[in-house]
């Protein structure tokens, strides 16, 4: 019936993204329902016409399914907003389980990755913050770093270990007064990437306001000069190439989430 069900999405949508959305679809019925009708529903089968139900639109038009999708999708955020453990530790593993080569991805080729002068770079900080100073790299630099090998997972089926070095982000968040109180820290980066992370993320151990890769500055590739890394959160929530952070209570999307991914991205 999940086959059923993707095919449906898919014929609406024409994206490749129609299996998240059953799982999402499918992870907040069985959280949303109490044990009788839970077990009605998975007697019955995920059917579009239970996610009408469940959701209270008519599934009949392509807006109405929008709406119920966007519905699942802001109830999943909360939920897992909930769910998070603001100092459960994602995994990490040993240098030698480093992915050789680790792979590049963006939404454009390697080539085309953007060019940033390191010479003139400034990261600029907005919003709720007391200290909205730029930064140059040096600057940076001279941060005290600390290292982890974790993995990423990106939702397009690939998943590598890495090594990312780099300031915690928390650390960097104190240090420029930033209201640690508002809801969201948003990213605009260097290619057009836009993203934004939720307070309890950016506040993580195991937030990285990364630097360097496997020890070297951040190749272009990988995000230079800058990315934020989260081995807490899937891969499109990681930013690379960032150029404005902004400390805000203003809801802000992402790029791949304002065309449906799911916007806490948790992993
Ligand atoms: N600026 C920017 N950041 C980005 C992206 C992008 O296209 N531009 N793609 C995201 C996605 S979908 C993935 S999987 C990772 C890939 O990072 P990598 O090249 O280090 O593997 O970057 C994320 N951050
Ligand atoms: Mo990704």
């Amino acid at each position: 019936m999940k086959k059923l069900i993707k095919k449906t999405i898919s014929q609406i949508f024409s994206t490749a993204d129609s299996e998240a959305i059953v799982q999402e679809a499918q992870k907040q019925i069985i959280r949303e329902l109490d044990a009788p009708s839970r077990r009605l529903f998975l007697q019955r089968g995920l059917t579009l016409g239970g996610v009408a139900m469940l959701t209270g639109c008519d599934i009949s038009d392509n807006a109405s399914v929008e709406n119920a999708l966007g519905k699942i999708s802001g109830f999943n955020d909360r939920v897992q907003g909930w769910l998070f453990g603001s100092t459960r530790l994602a995994p990490v593993y040993a240098e030698s389980m480093i992915t050789r080569p680790f792979p590049f991805n963006a939404f454009y080729a390697e080539e085309d990755a953007p060019q940033v002068d390191g010479n003139d770079y400034r990261l600029k900080i907005a919003g709720l913050a007391l200290d909205k100073r730029e930064w140059s790299l040096p600057a940076l630099y001279n941060m005290a770093q600390v290292s982890q090998v974790t993995r990423h997972i990106c939702v397009e089926g690939w998943s590598a270990i890495g090594k990312w070095g780099g300031v915690p982000f928390g650390d960097f968040l104190r240090l420029i007064g930033a209201d640690l109180t508002a809801e969201y820290v948003s990213f605009k980066c260097a290619d057009e990437y836009y993203t934004s992370i939720d307070m309890a993320t950016a506040l993580h151990p195991q937030t990285l306001l990364a630097l360097t890769y496997d020890g070297q500055i951040l190749p272009r590739k990988y995000g230079f000069p800058m990315k934020l890394r989260m081995p807490t959160k899937l891969g499109y929530k990681n930013p690379k190439h960032i150029e404005v952070i902004e400390i805000t209570n203003k809801f802000t999307g992402g790029y791949w989430e304002d065309q449906g991914y799911n916007w806490f991205g948790g992993s």
